[in-house]
């Protein structure tokens, strides 16, 4: 069966990650947890860009060798990946030797196909995005300066004139055109296409894909005066991780590149115009999420007000770094960044609406039942099934299209009905009359947990695993689908214990 097929972009080593790799990293975590708890195969590539000039430069001021420097700050994304709970099945570098030659391959293909020409380029580049530009997208500005039309950089270009290859983008206006009408669910979310068709209907320029002026790089199959340009490189690492992950037929295509905005045009042009240009099948969607700001401002080097995700995971811990990067901010809009509202969503959604109602309960089993998991009269159908369990297709539904704060709404609409059904059912007076009546709300409060728990395992792994332990669940860790809790009684006969709150308050 073939892999669900997800990516990260694969980020510049030439600075530590911050909030916004965390971002896109967490999102697509998130995504293949899911996907992996709905017993789907799933393949998650994410990894580091090491060429070009970004990185050598970068490397040159850190006064390392570029290899040692890159080696260094790669390291540095995966120690973070792995404090942030992110399961991916590959990470690739694109100066390991499985990368490297597969790009050469790929040139060299496009070379014998005609498909990649010698010429000379004259314009203008943004080293900070490793972005050609030409006259007229970039026209002075008033203190005559030209500075990169990217609104996320608005860094000054460089003019630059060399020898380069160039790839023959402008043959594949009309095949991409047809493939966005043929294909609508390619460009996501759909708010984003136009931009990109107003884009490919006003005409594609052929692309330079080398350098000459810049050493640290792959080297143009036989003419190793030419390194292969970054973006041209880096995009095919989807492909080479593929390639080297064992059969490609199981994982190729990829099913959707999770991207940020900024790089949404090298995702959904030029990289299918190499594929087709390479005969190969090519992704079924490539999706671009918005940005954050911090505290209203863009991040950036002069403000120095990158966030680094440990100082948020030290204070907040992982599961809440986790849950509010993707539920403050809709996947596919922008949004901003700020302590205090996290602290908020901490304090009410966190610590009260989950945390609170989970201590109650277990609180409840404790002293009415000995912590025994409540009967349940099998004969009478659960009074909260129709309008609780019955969420479960409808959270689906958002997952499968990546509105992660959507699917988070309905899990919080679910969790605030389970409070309504405390404080309705008032299980402590409740009691103090009528045990068996007392047992079965406390039945329906346990089960309907156990399903919250399966449902917020993708965003916080380790809330999840703790509320299985708590409330009885024996096939701990293996998370539970809500079917699996749903099924019988098996799975959850375990002791229901009080612990530790699960969000303490901030
Ligand atoms: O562009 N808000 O790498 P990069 C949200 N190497 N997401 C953000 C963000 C923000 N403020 N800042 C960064 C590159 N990101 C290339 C990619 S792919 C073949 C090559 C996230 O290190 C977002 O995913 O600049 C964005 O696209 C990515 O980091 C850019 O990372």
């Amino acid at each position: 069966m073939k892999k669900y097929y997800l990516t990260t972009p694969l980020y510049y080593v030439n600075a530590a990650p911050h909030i916004g790799h965390a971002y896109t990293t967490v999102a697509a975590d998130v995504l293949a947890r899911f996907l992996r708890a709905n017993n789907r195969p799933v393949h998650f590539l994410t990894g580091t860009d090491e060429h070009g000039s970004k990185i050598a430069e970068a490397a040159a001021e850190a006064k390392l060798p570029v290899q040692e420097f890159a080696d260094r700050n790669s390291a540095a994304f995966r120690e973070l990946w792995a404090h942030l709970d992110i399961r991916y099945d590959d990470f690739i570098r694109t100066t390991e030797p499985r990368h490297e030659s597969r790009v050469q391959e790929c040139f060299q293909k496009l070379l014998d196909a005609g498909d990649v020409y010698k010429g000379r380029y004259r314009g203008f580049y943004c080293v900070s995005d490793e972005t050609y530009w030409t006259e007229t997208d970039a026209p002075p500005d008033e203190k005559g300066r030209r500075l990169c039309p990217n609104a996320e950089c608005r860094k000054p270009l460089r003019e630059v004139e060399e020898e380069s290859y160039f790839f023959k983008l402008s043959k594949y206006q009309q095949p991409l055109l047809k493939h966005y009408q043929e294909n609508p669910g390619f460009l996501m979310p759909t708010h984003r296409a136009n931009e990109i068709l107003r884009f490919v209907e006003g005409g594609l320029q052929d692309t330079a894909i080398s350098r000459t002026k810049v050493k640290w790089g792959i080297p143009v199959p036989g003419d190793p005066e030419h390194t292969i340009y970054v973006w041209f490189d880096a995009l095919l690492n989807y492909l080479t991780a593929a390639q080297s992950a064992g059969a490609t037929e199981d994982i190729w295509p990829a099913d959707v590149h999770i991207v940020g905005k900024e790089i949404y045009r090298f995702h959904s042009v030029t990289w299918p115009a190499m594929l087709m240009a390479l005969g190969l099948p090519l992704p079924k969607s490539v999706f671009a999420h918005g940005w954050w700001t911090v505290d209203g401002q863009k991040m950036s080097k002069s403000q120095g007000n990158f966030v680094d995700p440990r100082d948020i995971t030290r204070e907040f811990g992982v599961d809440a770094f986790r849950y509010f990067l993707l539920r403050e901010m809709p996947f596919g809009n922008d949004g901003n960044f700020s302590l205090e509202s996290l602290r908020k969503r901490y304090n009410a959604e966190l610590a009260n609406d989950l945390g609170n109602l989970v201590s109650r309960v277990e609180q409840m089993v404790d002293s009415y039942l000995g912590g025994a998991m409540p009967g349940r009269n099998k004969d009478e159908a659960p009074s909260l099934d129709k309008e609780f369990a019955a969420k479960g297709p409808e959270i689906d539904a958002r997952m499968e299209a990546l509105d992660f704060c959507g699917a988070l709404g309905l899990i919080w609409g679910g969790i605030g009905r389970l409070n309504t059904y405390v404080n309705e059912k008032t299980p402590w007076k409740l009691v103090k009359t009528d045990k068996p009546a007392t047992e079965k709300v406390l039945f329906e409060l346990v089960r309907s947990l156990r399903i919250v728990a399966g449902w917020i395992e993708p965003f916080m792994p380790q809330t999840a695993a703790k509320m299985h332990a708590q409330l009885g669940v024996r096939q701990f860790p293996v998370p539970l689908s809500p079917e699996q809790v749903l099924s019988g009684d098996k799975a959850g006969t375990g002791k229901i214990s009080k612990a530790p709150p699960l969000f303490p308050r901030k």
